[in-house]
């Protein structure tokens, strides 16, 4: 969506004329840019086949163009929003002018419905349609292409699956999704990152295959103590964002022309957070407001009430705020490690918008587990011991630049096995300077132990494994295929972070 040339803050008033109830009933998209609630009762929408295109646009970021990537759906807006009871019923055509493969982030489909390029399901080559039909689960969740580096160009868009409750709620529901821009292509930014590495055969020779030898940097096992002093130092020095962007965008804008949602004075508000970005963690900024978590990834969570919430790579959080009655009021989202934010503004009707500034008085703290070890899923696994446990340890650094897991570098990775039936644990222990936001496709997983102190935490689909930190998850083999299991810093996961989750006997 192209904002050419305009630089004020502009607003849509049709909004501002409509109360949430209005909205409701007439299903008229009502935050701008994004898809949002769609009227509840439209019949025969559970049978209908949706159609997904993706396209290319120019984007306008600071007044400077880029051809991006995007995901339109049947409503002529990104992605794509079903009602209770809906399929994911859908029809995929490319017209990217590339092959494409989109990726349903967190949903539970067969596994080859899952848009990750494997053998048996390859790409869809420029100008085909693929067709989708699967029973999506309830809540915040997002598409993105698994081929190449895509994402980074936009290839990305929300999938919303809706409640019963949500349409019950009072609520007027606002997407934010954040995005990473550059003007470089992804290519450029990777080879930025491996200039120094010397190719792959000198990797090699290295020792690169030891993971341990790449968390030292020495090749020398540390002790826990030397561990320790490691990990004090790395806080101090460590580079927190591989990559140094042009921009943050929050619904494909940036704070010099925000997207501004008009709310009803008094009224309730559901934010549905997305963290699109490819290699940027942020932390969400509620300023002056409150509010209250009841989901992360799309399931549902006790509520913990917050104003800065942190928000990884590829994490999606449900956040209920309770609007004054007047005002406009910034959500920013910061850069972790920096000053730079994006955001967008939800603002009264009448209410004034005053021009915010795309920078924080100071740099963000790293993203980490303050909000993780606080999350308790309403729905947690049935009480049960694993009946396997696979240990993962995530390693790599900058120079060379390369990241492992147990030692491995995708596509050359061993798979982890699992059986249908079987309680699976994974633990997996950061023995690198980085975090790593780790998803697992197919199955949803509950946080189990931080550090190796057991919780009943969120379920979920992604976590973030802290520099030096181990995180626990378990789920339930309920769903036989092949499952991508990796890093989800696009740069991490380019240069090796990645590897199977495999059930035996699939063709
Ligand atoms: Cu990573």
């Amino acid at each position: 969506m192209g904002r050419d040339g305009q630089a004020a803050i502009q607003v849509n008033e049709n909004r501002a004329l409509q109360t949430r109830r209005q909205i409701l009933a007439s299903g008229v998209a009502i935050a701008g840019t994004m898809p949002m609630m769609r009227a509840a009762a439209v019949p025969e929408r559970g049978t209908e086949k949706l159609r997904l295109v993706a396209g290319t646009r120019v984007l306008s970021v600071n007044g400077r163009t880029s051809r991006v990537f995007n995901l339109i759906g049947p409503n002529g807006k990104p992605g794509i929003t079903l009602a209770p009871g809906d399929r994911f019923h859908v029809d995929l055509t490319n017209q990217a002018g590339t092959s494409t493969i989109i990726h349903w982030h967190g949903q539970l489909p067969p596994w080859k419905q899952d848009g990750f390029p494997w053998p048996q399901t390859p790409p869809i080559p420029a100008g085909d349609t693929h067709s989708y039909d699967y029973a999506p689960i309830a809540g915040t969740y997002w598409m993105h292409s698994h081929q190449g580096m895509q994402e980074q160009s936009l290839m990305s868009a929300p999938l919303i699956v809706h409640s019963a409750e949500d349409l019950r709620a009072d609520r007027q529901e606002v997407v934010l999704m954040l995005h990473d821009f550059s003007f470089k292509t992804p290519e450029e930014l990777l080879a930025g990152l491996t200039k120094s590495n010397g190719g792959p055969s000198a990797m090699a020779k290295s020792g690169m295959g030891s993971a341990m030898n790449m968390a030292s940097g020495e090749g020398a096992m540390k002790t826990g103590s030397a561990m320790a002093a490691m990990k004090m130092e790395s806080d101090m020095k460590m580079n927190l964002n591989d990559i140094d962007y042009d921009a943050f965008l929050a619904n494909d804008r940036t704070l010099t022309d925000p997207d501004v949602i008009r709310t009803e004075p008094g009224g309730r508000v559901l934010l549905r957070l997305i963290n699109g970005a490819c290699s940027t963690g942020f932390w969400i900024d509620l300023g002056e407001l409150t509010g209250t978590v009841i989901a992360a990834d799309g399931h549902p969570v006790r509520p913990v009430r917050g104003t800065r919430l942190p928000l990884a790579i590829a994490q999606r959080l449900d956040v209920v705020i309770d609007l004054p009655r007047n005002g406009a009021y910034p959500i920013f989202a910061h850069v972790e490690g920096k000053r730079a934010r994006t955001g967008i503004i939800l603002a009264a009707s009448g209410a004034s918008v005053s021009r915010l500034t795309a920078e924080a008085a100071e740099n963000a703290p790293p993203v980490d587990l303050s909000l993780e070890h606080r999350l308790e899923a309403v729905a947690p696994l049935a009480p049960r011991a694993p009946d396997v446990t696979h240990r993962v340890i995530l390693a790599g650094g900058m120079s060379p630049y390369a990241w492992s897991m147990n030692g491995q570098f995708w596509p050359e990775i061993t798979p982890l096995m699992v059986a249908s039936g079987q309680r699976v644990a994974i633990e997996m222990v950061n023995a690198s300077m980085m975090a790593h936001p780790m998803h697992l496709h197919g199955h949803a997983f509950q946080v189990v132990a931080i550090n190796g102190t057991p919780i009943a935490g969120a379920v979920r689909d992604t976590v973030l494994v802290p520099p030096m930190g181990s995180v626990t998850f378990a789920f339930d083999a309920n769903n036989p295929g092949r499952w991508a299991f990796h890093c989800h810093n696009l740069y991490h996961m380019m240069t090796g972070m990645m590897t199977e989750v495999r059930y035996p006997g699939i063709v």
